[in-house]
Parts: structure tokens; sequence; C-alpha cells
């Protein structure tokens, strides 16, 4: 039994768990909670990173960062499954960095409040990583991540990026880009593990 390490809010998480889930692997993982603020948590020593998710596995390696992970779980899955190999592959990798760099823009702002005094808030570097989450958002909705049958790793971190953004922005992401609404609700509706693993924070 492998062992994922995840929080219940962040996305890169999540974008694990529904990887696991769509490719019917669930039975082989164990899901444990990790507390990043916890200096005696064994995710520090697991991973020098001290970040979820991390993966560990039977032989005694941890794997991370995410997309790592990703490349693992495809391969166990016998590949070509939630990566495409050929053509596709650059494309789906693209559409993913796109989706994980909206996700860092939305999480360092998150971390700026979270750590910074307010009176230390820097309003700049707030604004500068709003500034790359919204033109993300606009370019998806003028291009949508395309995918049918299975999700791909494009798709499921976009569909992580958004539910995080529902969990720390209020949904304001929403307002002017009714493609990209729509495009989660398809999303969910055929991906049952979205709801499934709905953040809880
Ligand atoms: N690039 C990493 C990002 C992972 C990450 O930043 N995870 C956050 C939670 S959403 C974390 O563990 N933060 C704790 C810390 O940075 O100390 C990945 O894709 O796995």
């Amino acid at each position: 039994m492998m062992t994922l390490r995840i929080s219940a809010t962040s996305p890169y998480a999540r974008k694990i768990r529904i990887a696991i889930s769509v490719l019917k692997l669930d039975r082989q993982f164990e899901i444990s909670m990790a507390d990043t603020y916890d200096p005696n948590d064994e995710i520090r020593s697991q991973n020098p990173l001290g970040k979820v998710p991390t993966l560990l596995l039977e032989d005694g390696r941890a794997l991370y960062d995410s997309l790592v992970i990703l490349e693992y779980l495809n391969e166990l899955a016998g590949g070509n499954a939630i990566i495409p190999s050929g053509d596709e592959r650059i494309d789906v990798l693209h559409s993913h960095a796109l989706a994980s760099g909206l996700t860092d823009a939305a999480l360092l702002q998150v971390y700026e409040r979270r750590w910074r005094k307010p009176e230390m808030l820097s309003e700049p570097w707030l604004e500068h990583q709003a500034g790359k989450v919204a033109r993300a958002l606009d370019l998806l909705e003028a291009t949508p991540i395309e995918w049918r049958d299975r999700p791909h790793i494009g798709a499921i971190a976009l569909a992580a990026g958004l539910g995080f953004l529902d969990l720390r922005f209020d949904g304001n992401w929403r307002e002017s880009r009714p493609k990209l609404v729509r495009w989660l609700e398809a999303f969910s509706s055929a991906v049952p593990a979205y709801a499934a693993t709905a953040f809880k924070g």
C-alpha cells in the first residue's frame, strides 16, 4: 500500500486524489493528513521541502512534486492514460503548466496574507500575482482546455485550481467567465472525484 500525504485544502493534493480516482487506482493508496506547519510532522523528513502532496512508495522512496506524482500514476496505469504519449503530450503538459501556474499565483496571495502581519502586506506583490491569475483565466475562457472520455492532467489541474479559487477568493473568477463556469460544471458532473474531494477548510 502506498501512502499519499495531503492536506484538506491543498489544490495540488486534490489534483492527485482526482487522478487516482480517474485511473481507478484507489485501492493502492491510503491517504494520510499532514500538517505542514507542525515542525514535528514527519512530512519534513519525508520531503525536505515540507510540502504536500508527497507520495510514499512501498520501496521507501518519497515522490514530489505533484507533476512527478502524476507521471508516476500515469506509468502505474500502463502509460498514455492521464498524460498522453505522442503529439498530444506537449499540449497536455502545457495546459497543466498554465493551470498549475494559476494555482501557484493564487496560493502565493493566500500565503502573503497568512504569513505577513497586515501592515507588512505588499499590495503590489498581491496585484502582481492576481494579474497572473486573471490573465490565465481570461485565456482559459477564450480557449478552454479540451478533453474527451477521461480527463488529462491539464483538465484535472484546472478543476482543482478553480476549486481553490472558489475556496479562497469567494468564486470571484466566475464573474465574466461563463464558459469557464460551464467547463467546471461539465468536469464536475463527468468526474465524481471532483465532488468527492471537495475542500473542507
Ligand atoms: N509545486 C508543488 C506545490 C506544492 C505546495 O505548494 N503545497 C502546499 C499546500 S497547497 C504546501 O505544502 N505548503 C507548505 C509549505 O510551503 O510549507 C507541487 O506541485 O506539488
